[in-house]
């Protein structure tokens, strides 16, 4: 990328001057832009950077959209994140993987066609409310449709108060349709499963021309055409991040997204007569009211308790992951501080 960019055009904003320190005042705002194993790439006031991190920051910390602190050849400390997207790392581990950073708006993705799947959006919508991401519900394909106006409502009827667009990501006007919300400084980001159109869209508000591929005729499944993650320019102004078509996306630490989503079951579960009513058998549960009397969608009631287990279990493993690296530490500290005592006292 050659063109360089104001840091107002790059996204900062007050919140990030504010964490400066006096003696940081010299050193130079960056964006990240891309990271890789060793090192990340910045775009600054000055023109992109190459950056190493300083000791004791691995990149696996910093994530694409993070802002930061540099002396031009090293990354001195990451600002903290008005917002940020993370998940539970793919595999056994309790990892929680970072996704993107300050990202105003979530478009996320899907087709009208089989990808089309109410759990998989409130999943989606869940991880954008726990990031304090605004969600964009996006329905591609709509050119090839017969009723778009029947997915429309369908998306809707997942949660009424987030916004859905009609569009086909290949036609030349598809970025009109989102010049809402990709405004100069404005993040956005793009997350579905593959084969939905987040490459294309992305072609569509960069001008770049990045690989896109057919899906499968028989279930619409992509093929994970896109593999990394980038910081890009729109071209009528503000960033775009293109997320890999996520094969998992696990939750974790996202309880109060879920609530966000399900807000109607939150509601009732706090009017039952018991604090700790799992919903049930219980007497006096709202919820089994509100479905007895058909108020209730008990499809939507399994996915709120499943996406809720989920949550509350990888949130349980996470924090038993951290309480196990303190006791490391502190293990490690003891041992050292044993080590001097020993060597001054001999
Ligand atoms: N007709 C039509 N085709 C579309 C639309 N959006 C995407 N496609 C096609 O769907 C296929 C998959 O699109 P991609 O943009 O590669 O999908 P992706 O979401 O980036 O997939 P991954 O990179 O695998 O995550 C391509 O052949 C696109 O041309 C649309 O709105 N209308
Ligand atoms: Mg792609």
């Amino acid at each position: 990328m050659t063109r360089s960019f104001t840091l107002a055009e790059l996204g900062w904003a007050s919140d990030f001057l504010r964490q400066l320190d006096l003696d940081e005042l010299s050193a130079i705002p960056c964006r990240i832009a891309a990271v890789h194993r060793s090192r990340v790439e910045a775009l600054s006031a000055a023109g992109p950077l190459s950056l190493t991190p300083p000791p004791g920051l691995s990149t696996g910390e910093i994530t694409v959209g993070d802002w930061a602190l540099s002396d031009g050849v090293r990354l001195l400390r990451i600002l903290d994140r008005r917002t940020c997207l993370a998940r539970r790392a793919a595999g056994t581990g309790a990892a929680r993987q970072l996704i993107a950073a300050n990202v105003d708006t979530l478009f996320v993705v899907t087709s009208c066609n089989a990808d089309f799947n109410p759990a998989r959006l409130e999943r989606y919508l869940a991880l954008a409310r726990a990031a304090g991401v605004a969600p964009v519900i996006l329905l591609t394909k709509a050119d090839l449709a017969s009723d778009p106006e029947a997915w429309r409502e369908r998306a809707n009827a997942v949660d009424r108060r987030v916004a859905v667009r009609l569009i086909d990501a290949t036609a030349q006007e598809a970025s009109m349709t989102l010049s809402d919300w990709c405004r100069p400084g404005q993040t956005v980001a793009l997350a579905g499963s593959s084969g939905v159109g987040k490459t294309t869209l992305a072609n569509a508000l960069t001008g770049a021309a990045e690989a896109t591929a057919p899906i499968r005729e028989d279930d619409a499944k992509g093929r994970h055409t896109t593999t990394g993650r980038h910081l890009r320019p729109i071209t009528c102004g503000g960033w775009l991040i293109d997320t890999p078509g996520m094969r998992e996306l696990r939750l974790t630490d996202a309880g109060e997204g879920i609530a966000a989503v399900f807000d109607d079951i939150d509601d009732l579960a706090r009017s039952c007569r018991f604090t700790d009513c799992t919903h049930r058998r219980e007497p006096g549960c709202a919820v089994q009211a509100a479905l007895a009397e058909g108020r209730l969608d008990p499809g939507r009631l399994t996915r709120w308790e499943k996406l809720r287990r989920e949550d509350r279990h990888n949130s349980a493993t996470l924090a038993e992951a951290h309480a196990r690296d303190r006791a490391f530490g502190r293990m490690v500290r003891e041992v050292l501080r044993d080590k001097h005592r020993r060597r001054r006292d001999f």
